[in-house]
């Protein structure tokens, strides 16, 4: 067997046993709190409402904590898992839940203080992840593979333990992987996850449907701003580098749920092996998103205190978009430099 067969067979003997003892914990609640990250995406959004889904129909008590998102995760099936849109058997979110669980998210300080709150007073909880995690997780039971290119594509072997697999699961579950493989283009992609994309298609859902609304539909308001970031386009030495001011923000309106996939449009650039985008969250804070099609932009995040995954990635930056990129710019060219070293 070759190495990389033995490390895949080793991390999935490992997820294996973790799912087991997840679907344990979920089996043992009755009331259930899950809670995606803040600025939730379609994958944390899709991972929700499929358990909260698959929950119900093993007659308990689901309830979703979900900042605002993105109109285009409408498509998704479960906003009435919200609190907002509870319907009259809604669960209390002053109880003490059986279980918290957050999902596409290993780190307190991703989820809300709503969130943070419910899980303080949980008695049990768990996460269901695939970002790399540097420090200890805060659950009490993990399902954490970052081999995985969705929370989604763990949650599916999650709720395949437990119940039926129907069409508003598939849908939540397709939307996730969708999302965050990039319409399957990302090397997080395996051929275990077309096993589970083949599954959820076969219950019958509307699949290309879904996958146009969330990577591909826009409001004018997205495409007006989308517009501001591309009239600023630059490419230089593989970088390109586009950005929203504040100023963009006051004459189109939206926030920064509206920018969504701008920084994969500056990456489609041809000669582009990087792209940035910097939009102004206040006159002194800079959020930072990279994309890139071969080198780990996540290395250059975490030195400015951010993270995500090798091929998308983020952070903050305290400073104006032309200082931040001052700062992560070389940071940049070193990961690329020694990308070229690598031979990749
Ligand atoms: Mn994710």
């Amino acid at each position: 067997m070759k190495q990389t067969e033995a490390l895949a067979e080793k991390t999935n003997k490992k997820t294996a046993a973790a799912i087991s003892e997840a679907v344990k914990a979920l089996l043992r609640a009755e009331t259930v709190a899950i809670a995606g990250h803040i600025n939730p995406d379609g994958d944390a959004a899709g991972a929700a409402f499929a358990l909260a889904f698959a929950l119900k129909n093993l007659k308990k008590r689901p309830v979703v904590i979900l900042d605002e998102y993105n109109e285009k995760f409408d498509i998704l099936p479960g906003r009435e898992f919200l609190p907002a849109f509870g319907d009259a058997d809604r669960v209390s979110l002053e109880q003490d839940f059986d279980l918290f669980v957050a999902v596409d998210c290993a780190e307190l300080n991703r989820i809300t203080a709503q969130a943070k709150d419910i899980m303080s007073r949980a008695k049990d909880s768990l996460c269901v992840d695939h970002h790399v995690l540097n420090k200890e997780p805060f659950a009490a039971h993990n399902v954490i593979d970052p081999e995985k290119c969705a929370a989604c594509e763990l949650m599916f072997h999650i709720i395949n333990e437990m119940t039926p697999i129907d069409q508003n699961i598939a849908s939540a579950l397709y939307a996730g992987i969708v999302f965050d493989s990039g319409r399957f283009l990302h090397p997080s992609v395996s051929p275990a996850t077309f096993e589970v994309a083949a599954k959820l298609i076969s219950t019958g859902i509307r699949f290309s449907e879904i996958t146009r609304e969330i990577t591909q539909t826009h409001s004018i308001l997205e495409a007006k701003l989308l517009a501001k970031a591309l009239s600023a386009l630059t490419l230089e030495g593989a970088i390109a580098k586009l950005f929203i001011t504040l100023d963009d923000f006051e004459q189109c309106g939206g926030s920064s749920k509206d920018l969504d996939g701008i920084a994969e449009y500056a990456l489609n650039t041809r000669g582009a092996e990087v792209a940035a985008f910097l939009y102004e969250k206040s006159t002194d804070e800079v959020k930072v998103s990279l994309r890139s099609k071969e080198i780990n932009v996540r290395n250059v995040a975490r030195l400015f205190g951010g993270g995500g995954h090798e091929r998308a990635a983020g952070c903050s930056i305290n400073a104006t978009i032309e200082k931040a990129f001052h700062l992560i710019e070389p940071a940049l060219r070193n990961e690329m430099n020694e990308a070229n070293l690598r031979g990749n």
